[in-house]
């Protein structure tokens, strides 16, 4: 599709739908370079669907989804001026960055949540190599199931990509989850369905790779390539595999971890991999990146077309990505316990719950739109979960007694898992959002290095909503 033709489908998607807001002249701004958060429309469903009215991130021109991928080198400033041009407000969050706790985006816990017609600037540093992503962190389960989401690339510390028995290209691949109508709209009248938020959350019906369903991506044969693959989705955990191209998993959430050679690889949502996957050279001329979509049958979510020159071959042997050497380690000695219960959901429901003030009932906190609770509490945000001294090697013991997996995600640090709970998770990983399955204990442990308030929550983001909301303070 050409520029011209993209530009006037989005003059008509414009003239049909957002017209006020996208016609408002463009917010007055000095310094920063502008993030913009507007209405816009994408090409999501495949040719033959219209496009999809959209929520976009865009630092020129009109947005898109994904979001502008926004890259720096470790240790540089990452600076925005968010300008909202949405009919809601909004913030940002920079999911997986060590951040400043006044730039972390959490509305309203670290920042009131920007009015539209308002602006915000972030600026930060993003110390740690990795692959990042950003996404509207205020009615969240809304915003980012509209399109408000975008990759953050953190460069590597030193040389890796051309290096011996490393990637000569990298490709990032944002995976996203919409539930769209039959006309490729998206249904919009379903963010507070309790039934599924009290089961896997808001699951959609069309799974996007780079905004776009099925794409076709090409690769050279025995070209050795770096995928930074993120789930973006909303709630839907994505089991994902690459077969017939030598994938081997290189790092977790950001973080380097010993290249493995993986068969399937499970993203929770939010949760980042980096994989080498090496082309083909047997004359096979199109291999698949294959989703389970929960029924145990792997569908094709993208192809890699093989084409042009065999490349020469890079040897079995993966380069490690590396080190960060940045993070501190726990001292397991004397580390401060702590315990993370989560309860609720269909089948199991929970008991007394604190909410708002007031101990409730299972009726009660349904008709509050409550149906989960950490420790005994729906979102509970008028005091923390726990408290740690800065500094402090801090172990938290993480259980689920709930029939669903959840995507906890603590804001502002890295942790170690601790235990291995389950095919998803593995002893030795450092993480920022750990998949925790039904019936599963997980623990972990992180230095509490970062002052402020910071979030933990499930980001199955309909969980978040109705009952899966914390935060802890370190101070
Ligand atoms: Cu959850």
């Amino acid at each position: 599709m050409t520029s011209l033709s993209r530009r006037s489908i989005l003059k008509g998607a414009a003239a049909l739908g957002g017209a006020t807001l996208l016609s408002r002249p463009s917010l007055a701004y000095e310094g920063l370079p502008i993030l913009r958060a507007a209405p816009a429309s994408a090409q999501l469903a495949s040719a033959g669907y219209p496009p999809t009215p959209v929520w976009a991130y865009a630092t020129e021109a009109e947005g898109n989804v994904p979001g502008p991928e926004i890259r720096v080198q470790a240790g540089a400033r990452v600076n925005f001026q968010l300008a909202n041009d949405l009919p809601q407000p909004t913030s940002v969050h920079w999911h997986g960055i060590r951040i400043e706790n006044a730039m972390d985006g959490a509305a309203p816990l670290t920042q009131a949540p920007v009015p539209p017609g308002d602006t915000f600037d972030y600026d930060f540093v993003a110390p740690d190599p990795g692959t990042y992503w950003y996404h509207s962190h205020n009615r969240s389960t809304e915003q980012v199931a509209r399109g408000l989401a975008g990759p953050l690339i953190v460069e590597d510390r030193e040389p890796w990509l051309g290096e011996p028995s490393a990637a000569t290209r990298e490709l990032v691949l944002i995976l996203d989850d919409w539930l769209l109508d039959s006309d490729a709209r998206i249904i919009e009248n379903r963010w507070e369905d309790l039934h599924a938020a009290s089961h896997s959350g808001r699951m959609g019906n069309t799974v996007t790779v780079n905004g776009a369903a099925y794409p076709e991506l090409d690769i050279q044969p025995d070209e050795r390539v770096r995928l930074r693959i993120i789930n973006t989705a909303t709630d839907r955990i994505m089991p994902l595999s690459l077969p017939h191209l030598s994938a081997r998993l290189i790092a977790l959430d950001g973080h380097p971890v010993t290249p493995r050679e993986i068969d399937t690889l499970i993203l929770g949502p939010a949760q980042r991999a980096d994989v080498v996957i090496d082309g083909r050279v047997d004359g096979e001329a199109r291999a698949s990146l294959l989703l389970d979509p929960g029924n145990g049958e792997w569908v094709e979510i993208a192809g890699f077309i093989h084409s042009g020159d065999t490349l020469p071959s890079r040897g079995t042997d993966v380069r490690p990505l590396p080190a960060w050497g940045t993070l501190p380690v726990p001292d397991l000695s004397d580390p401060q316990r702590e315990t993370l219960l989560m309860e609720g959901g269909a089948m199991r429901g929970m008991l007394e719950t604190r909410f708002g003030g007031e101990t409730m009932g299972f009726r009660e906190l349904a008709a509050n739109g409550m149906v989960w609770a950490f420790n005994g509490a729906a979102n509970e945000m008028d005091k923390p979960m726990f408290q740690a001294a800065l500094g402090r090697t801090v172990q938290l013991k993480m259980s689920n007694r709930s029939v669903f997996p959840h995507a906890i995600h603590l804001h502002g640090h890295h942790f170690t898992v601790l235990s291995k709970s389950g095919a998803a998770n593995i002893e030795g990983d450092v993480r920022d959002t750990v998949l925790i399955g039904a019936d599963e204990t997980v623990e972990i442990a992180f230095v509490a290095d970062n002052p402020g308030q910071w979030m933990i929550h499930c980001h199955m983001l309909s969980h978040q909503k109705s009952g899966m909301m914390a935060w802890f303070k370190v101070a």
